[in-house]
């Protein structure tokens, strides 16, 4: 099978249980979604896979910054969005892992990741913050992310803009918004992808459907 692998911390448990499947005789393909997941897989025994246009990645499994009632997602607080994103929309199921701090009655409290190019990066930021006014929030803070006193970059070498927008109502409308901002390359809401989402809550866990 092959598999859509996440990153975070929530995720490495999740290769944890690969390492110890591969170990009892299975194996596995895998497209990580960023450099360290690569590490990490490939170190678990996952056979690391360059997909191309015929792959089909079975199963993603990620974790979540944020998760509402509907199964809509705030991602990116690991950075690895994009990447995140792109694997997710191509796998035939999408299953995320959190722990039940996770659950929310609405996205917002999590600062929502946006990953922006990093040409002018202060303009893109300057249209974020119009569009999202424009959509009827009131940003409470909007900060480039800042790792070891420098820009944090993504693997793909992007920057993120962390933005405090306060209860997420509609957040595919938000997410399209941003999507038409020249400069914006990806932002952290997961609208209507996650099939199912595992809770872990001590030694228990609950399970919700889309
Ligand atoms: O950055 C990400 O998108 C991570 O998957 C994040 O959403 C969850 O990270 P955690 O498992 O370390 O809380």
């Amino acid at each position: 099978m092959t598999l859509g692998i996440g990153t975070g911390s929530t995720a490495r448990f999740f290769i944890d249980e690969l390492a110890g499947k591969i170990a009892a005789g299975m194996s596995f393909r895998g497209v990580p979604t960023s450099n360290e997941t690569n590490d990490l897989a490939l170190a678990a025994g996952v056979e690391i896979i360059e997909p191309d246009a015929s792959t089909i990645i079975n199963l993603a499994v990620d974790g979540a910054d944020e998760v509402d009632p509907n199964l809509n997602l705030i991602k990116g607080g690991g950075g690895a969005l994009l990447r995140e994103k792109i694997v997710a929309n191509a796998s035939q199921k999408f299953i995320v892992i959190a722990d039940s701090s996770k659950r929310v009655a609405a996205l917002g409290a999590f600062p929502l990741p946006v990953e922006i190019e990093p040409f002018a990066w202060a303009l893109t930021v300057r249209a974020i913050h119009e569009t999202v006014e424009t959509l009827g929030f009131r940003p409470q803070k909007m900060e480039l992310r800042i790792r070891n006193g420098v820009p944090f970059k993504s693997d793909g070498g992007n920057l993120i803009v962390d933005c405090a927008l306060g209860a997420i109502e509609a957040p595919a409308r938000l997410e399209a918004g941003l999507l038409e901002i020249p400069g914006v390359v990806e932002c952290g809401l997961f609208c209507g992808m996650a099939d199912i989402v595992i809770f872990g809550d001590g030694d228990e866990t609950s399970i919700q459907q889309a």
